[in-house]
C-alpha cells in the first residue's frame, strides 16, 4: 500500500491514509507507546477525521515499531487524579476514546507488534477485530500499579473471554503471548510478525468489499446490548438514518415543507 501521510499536525501519533484505510499510529517507541492525554486527544482528532471521510471504510490502530502497541498511560505523567497534560490539567481521557472506537461506524481493528499492556491492552479489547504477531503480549498491570478500569476493560473483558479468565487477568497481572490470546479468543489471528501489516490490510480489504451499511448497523449490533440506553440510541440512530433514505420517510418531509397532508396511502405495510 501507498501510504499517504495526511497527520502533519501531530506530534505524537502518525496518520496515514490508503484505499480506504485510515490508520492511526501511536509514535512513541521509547516508552512502548505510553500515552500520555495529547496522544489520545490526536487519536480522536484523526478518528473523527476518519469517521468524516467518506472515502474511509476501515481504520487500522497500531503502535510505532515491534515492540509495543501501547503500554498504557505514561505513568511518568500520572497525577493525583489523572494523566496531567502540559497546562496541568489532570486527564483519563482515553476512556472517551473507547467509547469513540466502539461509536464509530466503521470497523477498527487493532494491529498488535509486542506489549499490548495496562490501558494500552483495553484499547486494543475496544476495536472490533485485532491481528496479533507472534511477539504481542497482552496482560493488564492496575493492580500492580495501583489503578483498575473498572468500565469495558472489566465488563467488555468478560463478555469477550468469559468472567474467570477476565479476572484471572486483571487480578493476576500475568503477561499472556499470542496463542494463548487466540486460544482466549482475545484475538483474531496471530501471524508472523513480518506478515503483521500485509495480513491486516488484507483483513481491512476484505471488510472495504462489504456492504457499509451492513457492517455499520452490525457494529452499532454488537455494542447495543452492553451499552445499554446509549446501545439502542445508536442502533435506532440507524433506523432513522435508514428511514430517511426512503420514499415513505421523505413524504412526511415534503408534505410538510409543501404545506399539505402526508400521503402515506401508498407505503404498502410490512408483514
Ligand atoms: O489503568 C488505566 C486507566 C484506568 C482508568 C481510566 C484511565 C486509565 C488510563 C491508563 C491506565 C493504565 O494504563 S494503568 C497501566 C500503566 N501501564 C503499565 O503499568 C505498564 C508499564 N510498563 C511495563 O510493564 C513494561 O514497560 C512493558 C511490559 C510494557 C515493556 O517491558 P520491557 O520491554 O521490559 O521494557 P521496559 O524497559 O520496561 O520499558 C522501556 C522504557 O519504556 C522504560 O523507560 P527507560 O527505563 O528506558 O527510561 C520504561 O520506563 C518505559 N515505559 C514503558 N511503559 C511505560 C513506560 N513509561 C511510562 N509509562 C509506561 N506505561
Amino acid at each position: 500500500l501507498e501510504w499517504q501521510n495526511v497527520g502533519t499536525q501531530y506530534d505524537d501519533i502518525l496518520y496515514h491514509k490508503a484505499e480506504g484505510i485510515a490508520k492511526i499510529t501511536i509514535n512513541r517507541p521509547e516508552v512502548r507507546n505510553a500515552f500520555r492525554p495529547k496522544t489520545i486527544m490526536e487519536i480522536r482528532q484523526a478518528l473523527s477525521d476518519a469517521r468524516f471521510d467518506d472515502q474511509i471504510g476501515v481504520v487500522i490502530l497500531t503502535g510505532q515499531g515491534d515492540m509495543a502497541f501501547c503500554s498504557g498511560g505514561d505513568q511518568r505523567v500520572r497525577g493525583n487524579s489523572g494523566y496531567q497534560d502540559d497546562g496541568g490539567t489532570h486527564h483519563l481521557n482515553v476512556l472517551d476514546l473507547q467509547k469513540e472506537i466502539r461509536s464509530l461506524p466503521k470497523p477498527v481493528i487493532a494491529m498488535v507488534a509486542g506489549y499490548s499492556i495496562g490501558g494500552g491492552h483495553v484499547l486494543h479489547l475496544v476495536c472490533d477485530i485485532t491481528i496479533a504477531a507472534e511477539n504481542a503480549r497482552f496482560g493488564q498491570t492496575g493492580p500492580k500499579v495501583g489503578s483498575f478500569d473498572g468500565g469495558f476493560g472489566a465488563s467488555y473483558m468478560a463478555s469477550l473471554i468469559g468472567p474467570k479468565k477476565a479476572k484471572e487477568i486483571w487480578f493476576m497481572c500475568r503477561q499472556y503471548d499470542a496463542r494463548q490470546a487466540l486460544d482466549m479468543g482475545l484475538v483474531n489471528t496471530v501471524v508472523p510478525l513480518e506478515q503483521l501489516e500485509i495480513e491486516t490490510v488484507s483483513w481491512a480489504k476484505e471488510m472495504l468489499q462489504h456492504s457499509p451499511i451492513s457492517l455499520r448497523v452490525l457494529k452499532s449490533a454488537f455494542n447495543a446490548g452492553l451499552d445499554g440506553q446509549a446501545g439502542i440510541q445508536e442502533l435506532a440512530g440507524n433506523a432513522t438514518m435508514l428511514f430517511y433514505m426512503t420514499e415513505e420517510g421523505q413524504e412526511g418531509k415534503n408534505a410538510y415543507l409543501e404545506k399539505r397532508k402526508p400521503d402515506f396511502s401508498k407505503f404498502k405495510r410490512q408483514p
